[in-house]
Order: C-alpha cells, then structure tokens, then sequence
C-alpha cells in the first residue's frame, strides 16, 4: 500500500476500505494506462475516486469529459501557466471551458483521459500541479489575493502558502504521507487586515496578531461546511512567527487528524468532530507532541479589524506608480479564448501575473499609472468589468447540475440571469452579496454570504421543482460570523419577488422608476 496506514481501529467506512486497498496516489503510476485503455476499461473505484488524488474528476453529467482541478496556491497564476491551461481546454470547442473556484483556484473542464499525460507534462514544464487537489486531500491553499501589492498588508502570504503546499504535495510529486486523511482539509493563510480568504471557513487558519510586539499569526482550527453541520473555526490558542513554524505546525495538526480523526463515520470525519471529542486542551496537547516544541499561547487579539474588500477596481499598489485591476468574472467561468485574452492582458500592462480570488475573479498586477487608461478600453473589460453593477459585483456559484452530479438545481446560468432581472427593477447604494450552492454540501460558501441560497427540491403543484432555503446574516471581514437558514423550500420560478422584497426591506434596494 502507498501511503500511511491509518491508526484507527473498528469498523471503516467504504472510503476507509478502497483506500486501505489501494491508497489514491498509486494511480499516478498507472495514469499512461488508463489513457491508453480507455476511461471505459479503467475500474470503477480508480475512476469515480482515485483519479481524484491526482486532480482528475470522472463527471457523470458528461461521462468522458473530465474536470481537471489544479492548485494555485494563494491564487497565483501567470500569463504563461494560464496560456497552458487555456490550450488544455481549447481542444474540446465548446465543452472546453474553466471554472475559477471558491478556494482562489482553477479547474478545467471538458477534457479526454487519454489526453491527460501529455497535459501533464505541459503543466510540469510549467510549474503547475492538480496534485492531491480532490478527495481525503488538504486543498488548495489560500492566501491574501492582495499579498505584496498592497500598502496595508500585514504580512505578504505567498512564500508561505507555497512553502505549505510543497510539504503537503511533496512538491506537486506526491506526498503519501498525507494522501490518506480521513477527510478533505482546507488551510487558510490571511496576511492582511480584512480576513479576505474568510479564514474562519476553514480547517487550519493563520490569521495576523501580535504577540509581545512581534507580527506573527494566531491559529484557528476546525472550521468547515458540510451537509451535516457548519462550524466556524475556534482558537487553538497558539501563535507562530511568519516563518517554517507555520509549516511546521500546520504538518504537526495534519499528523494528528491523519492518526486520531474518525474512520468509521464519514459524516462525522472533519477535524471539528476531532477536537470535539478530544476536546481543545487536549487536541492542543496532541498537536504540540506532534510538534516537537512548546507552541506558544495565543496573542490576546487578532488584527482583523477591516470591512472585507472585494479587489475589484482599480487601486494603487505599495510601489509607487504601480496599480492593480480587479476584473469581475462572472461566476467565474471562462472560455478558453477569456483565458488566452487575460495571459495577454497581464503581459501587455502588467509584469506577466495573474491572480485569482475566492470570489472567483482575477486580478491583474503590477500596471504602470501611464498603462491605466488604455487598459480601460480594452474589449475584455466590456465582459470582465472594473465597475460591474451593485448584485453582479458580488454574486458567488458553485458549479451546480451542469457539471456536479450532486447538484439539486442549476446555478451559475440562473446566478448571473436573476441579477440581470432584479438589477433591472431595483437600485442599489451598495453591494449585495449573494452566493448560490446547488446543494447542501456548500461549495458556494451561502452561510458567508448576505443572501445564501442552497438548491433543493420543492414541490409544486404536485411536481417536484427545483427550488432554495435561503441564508441571511453572514458577516466576512472583521467579527466575521455565519449566516443562519432564514426561509425554507422557495421554487426557483417563484425566487424573484423574494429577493426583491429581501433586498427592498433589508439592503435599502429602490425600486426603479
Ligand atoms: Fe466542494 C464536493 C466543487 C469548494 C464542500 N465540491 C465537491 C465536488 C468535488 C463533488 C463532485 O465530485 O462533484 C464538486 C465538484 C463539482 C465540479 O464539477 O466542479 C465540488 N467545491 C467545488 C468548487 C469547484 C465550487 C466552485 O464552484 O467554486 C470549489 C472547489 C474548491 C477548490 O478549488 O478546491 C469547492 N467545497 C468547497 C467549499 C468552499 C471552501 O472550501 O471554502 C466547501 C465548504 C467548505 C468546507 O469544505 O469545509 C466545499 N465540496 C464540499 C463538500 C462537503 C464537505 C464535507 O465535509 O461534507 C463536498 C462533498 C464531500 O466532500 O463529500 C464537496
Ligand atoms: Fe456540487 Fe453541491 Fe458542491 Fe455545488 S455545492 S459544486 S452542487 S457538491
């Protein structure tokens, strides 16, 4: 077997047995083969799961088209890696397209199996990974999307959150040591003061504070959504300086879920169910053990004292004459010709960067003040606006049934068009966030949104439709809090007025004319 064993004793849950059988990242090996042979002769469990250790999701929506995620840590693209990814998806037309994520990441979708190896060996030559990016895996690590842009940073996240990701992933080869989690494991590393990458959401977060005069990070432990239970993370009470400390006890944590996290009920396997039942003095025991050091206590408070910023626009950096532009995508979806036009945009203005966000847009650094107008006229902006309108601006989708098998509803058409109608009738002083999820797994983050709205199903008029509950009351940036489930089972065809009325009463919308 590749891979640690589990410690975990008693019964396993089916995911516990076919990863005991064959550990996911042993398909590496066998990835030239499966192409060869088709994705119709690979087995069942190397299909449906195990290639997700490597990145490559088997859609039964569109059986033979895979979806490729990647990792962008800290959102961090360039011209060259985005011209790669945009040739990846461009050979499949129209089922070619991509997906800017919730998590400051890209995936790729429509793609054939067997053209997989050569991509790749496209990515290496470039320095992209999809390694662990699915399943029992930590995903993609985000950071600051502003990091070493702007003035007001705290700490400049990049170095750090690669240095994560290449302990984690052994340098995008590989790590088995931590390929058999009992579960998915999200790391958030905030080096600003307006908790842009909503920190509490996740299951390690480094947030800014300063201990004794020195600028180092707090820990938040547990966070995380599921169908079951949504929590937000709680302090482990522990500091660390901006150094190796904060891998160090990042893969000090990740031993400890790895070893002692719940096998037995998959419901019940997310770190939070861990530290329950440790109980956090005991869980903080177990992680110093594993740590090797004393891990020092928490600084009295954090540094998150800021609104949340959206980056969208165009703001000065903290080198003078040097701006960067926030362009809105809309629910994240691009064709490969967007993502050949954006590889020129940062080439023709900016230094050849690309940055992506958990709101799923882009953000393009380091354009000269004299470069600025001319940027503006350019016709992507028509499309990828600097200045999209108040609901636009902010709306977030998960994937939905277009492409997620899990979906209870579509989402990311019917996103962008209910802004588009509601936009039409009302005004708006300011923006609304509204997040759509197609089911309860949450992908599209609703309980940090102003609006959630979670796909289920309705019945109407003796029919089962495709409807939502809606959440209010989510709270990001400083005392950022979850929002709470507010109305039940809304038909999609019958949404409209309720947002209407929703924004009237509450988010001071006008009604037009
Ligand atoms: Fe997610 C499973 C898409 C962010 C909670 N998520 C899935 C799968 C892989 C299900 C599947 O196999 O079809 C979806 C793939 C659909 C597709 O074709 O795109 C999927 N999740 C996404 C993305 C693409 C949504 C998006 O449109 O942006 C996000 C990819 C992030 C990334 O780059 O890695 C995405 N998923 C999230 C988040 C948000 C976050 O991390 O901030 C959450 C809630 C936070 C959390 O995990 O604590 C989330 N996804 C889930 C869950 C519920 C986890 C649980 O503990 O129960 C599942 C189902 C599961 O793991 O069993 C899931
Ligand atoms: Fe799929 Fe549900 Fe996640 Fe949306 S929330 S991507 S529908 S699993």
């Amino acid at each position: 077997m590749v891979g640690t064993a589990p410690q975990t004793t008693g019964k396993l849950n089916k995911f516990e047995r076919f990863k005991a059988e064959k550990d996911g990242l042993a398909v590496k090996e066998e990835l030239q083969r499966f192409a060869e042979m088709g994705w119709e002769s690979v087995d069942e469990t190397d299909l449906t799961q195990r290639l997700k250790w490597l990145g490559i999701f088997f859609r039964p929506v569109t059986p033979g088209q895979f979806m490729l995620r990647l990792r962008t840590p800290n959102g961090l693209l360039s011209s060259q890696k985005m011209r790669v990814l945009a040739e990846a998806v461009q050979r499949y037309g129209d089922a070619g397209s991509a997906d800017i994520t919730t998590r400051q990441n890209i995936q790729l979708r429509g793609i054939w199996l067997e053209n997989i190896p050569d991509i790749f060996e496209r990515f290496h030559a470039v320095g992209l990974t999809s390694m662990q990016s699915g399943m029992d895996n930590v995903r993609n690590i985000t950071g600051s999307p502003v990091a070493g842009l702007d003035a007001s940073e705290l700490i400049d996240t990049r170095g750090l959150v690669y240095k994560l990701q290449d302990m984690i992933t052994n340098n995008g080869e590989g790590n088995a040591a931590f390929t058999n989690l009992p579960r998915k494991f999200n790391i958030a590393v905030e080096g600003g003061r307006d908790n842009s990458v909503h920190a509490e959401i996740n299951d390690i977060a480094f947030v800014p504070a300063y201990r004794e005069g020195e600028l180092g990070f707090n820990v938040l432990v547990g966070g995380f959504f599921s169908a079951k239970r949504c929590e937000a993370a709680i302090p482990l009470d522990a500091w660390v300086p901006p150094t190796d400390d904060v891998v160090d006890l990042s893969r000090a944590i990740l031993e400890v879920f790895r070893d002692s996290g719940d096998r037995a009920n998959r419901q019940k396997s997310r770190l939070m169910w861990l530290i329950d039942e440790l109980g956090v003095d005991h869980f903080r025991t177990a992680v110093v053990e594993a740590y090797g050091k004393p891990l020092l206590t928490a600084a009295p408070e954090d540094e998150i004292d800021w609104d949340k910023r959206d980056h969208i626009g165009l703001y000065p950096q903290q080198q003078p004459g040097l701006n960067y532009a926030g362009l809105h995508v809309p629910v994240g979806r691009l064709t490969a010709e967007d993502m050949f036009a954006l590889a020129r945009l940062a080439d023709v203005y900016g230094s050849g960067e690309i940055r992506l966000t958990v709101e799923q847009n882009v953000i393009i650094p380091h354009i000269p003040d004299s470069r600025v107008e001319l940027l503006k006229q350019e016709p992507l902006l028509q499309r990828f606006s600097l200045e999209p309108s108040m609901l636009e601006r902010s709306l977030v989708s998960c994937t939905g049934s277009q492409f997620c098998n899990f979906a209870l509803i579509e989402t990311k058409q019917r996103a962008v068009a209910m802004v588009q109608e509601l936009e039409a009738e009302l005004s708006l002083s300011r923006p609304v966030r509204i997040h759509w999820t197609g089911c309860p797994n949450s992908c599209g983050q609703p309980q940090v949104a102003d609006i959630g709205l979670m796909g289920t199903k309705v019945r109407k008029d003796g029919k089962t439709v495709e409807g939502v509950d809606i959440y209010t009351g989510g709270k990001v940036g400083k005392d950022a809090q979850l929002g709470e489930k507010v109305m039940k089972g809304i038909p999609c065809e019958d949404l409209k007025p309720v947002l209407r009325e929703l924004l009237i009463e509450k988010f001071a919308a006008h009604p037009n004319g």
